[in-house]
């Protein structure tokens, strides 16, 4: 087994890499360096900073991810600003921000990661998952807006699925399968 390092403060994000990680033989080591996350447009512009930092920092093979929630009725927010928002006003304010509107409900999980490999070369991958945002918080399971989030063709929430379910579906699982698929080859 390999050992790489996921450099993030979200045990629940852990879970779900080191689980899907380990199809590819690596031992996911979880490290909680801390980065600056850069107010920036784009997911892939945060990431990009983050490898940055760490990379003058931090010399063994690591993963980093970004991710957010996009509402399509709300101009795409939280979007970058997931993290904050969610801090904030979390999944009911979500929920009281689209209070009233009953079918336009659409929204995008998106996840990028950057894996850094022992040459310290930097490759990137997106995932997506598209589904909607529920009426009411359902599901004890994962972390975030998991309970308000219901994928395409699903009837569940994430917060409702275990995390190899999730990671079937999810943004996360998706950028991961690339990820797989590129150290595969
Ligand atoms: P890092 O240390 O890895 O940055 P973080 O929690 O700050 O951990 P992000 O910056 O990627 O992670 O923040 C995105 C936020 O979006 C996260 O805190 C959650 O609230 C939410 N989020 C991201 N992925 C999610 C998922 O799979 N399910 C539910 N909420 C998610």
């Amino acid at each position: 087994m390999k050992d790489l390092y996921f450099i993030t403060s979200n045990k629940g994000k852990y879970k779900e890499v080191a689980n899907k990680l380990i199809e590819a033989d690596f031992k996911v080591i979880q490290k909680n360096l801390g980065y600056p996350e850069v107010q920036a447009n784009s997911l892939e512009d945060v990431v990009n900073f983050g490898v940055s930092y760490i990379l003058e920092r931090f010399h063994k093979p690591f993963i980093i991810e970004d991710a957010g929630i996009f509402i399509k009725n709300l101009n795409d927010f939280p979007g970058v600003y997931s993290a904050d928002v969610f801090y904030k006003i979390g999944c009911k304010g979500i929920l009281k921000l689209l209070d009233g509107i009953k079918k336009d409900r659409g929204a995008c999980f998106k996840s990028v990661i950057a894996y850094v490999n022992s040459d310290k070369q930097i490759h990137v991958f997106a995932g997506e998952c598209f589904g909607h945002i529920g009426f009411e918080e359902v599901g004890d399971n994962g972390f975030g807006y998991d309970p308000v989030f219901i994928p395409k063709c699903e009837n569940k929430t994430f917060a409702e699925m275990t995390v190899d379910e999730k990671n079937r579906f999810s943004h996360r699982g998706n950028s991961l399968d690339r990820l797989l698929g590129f150290i595969k080859e």
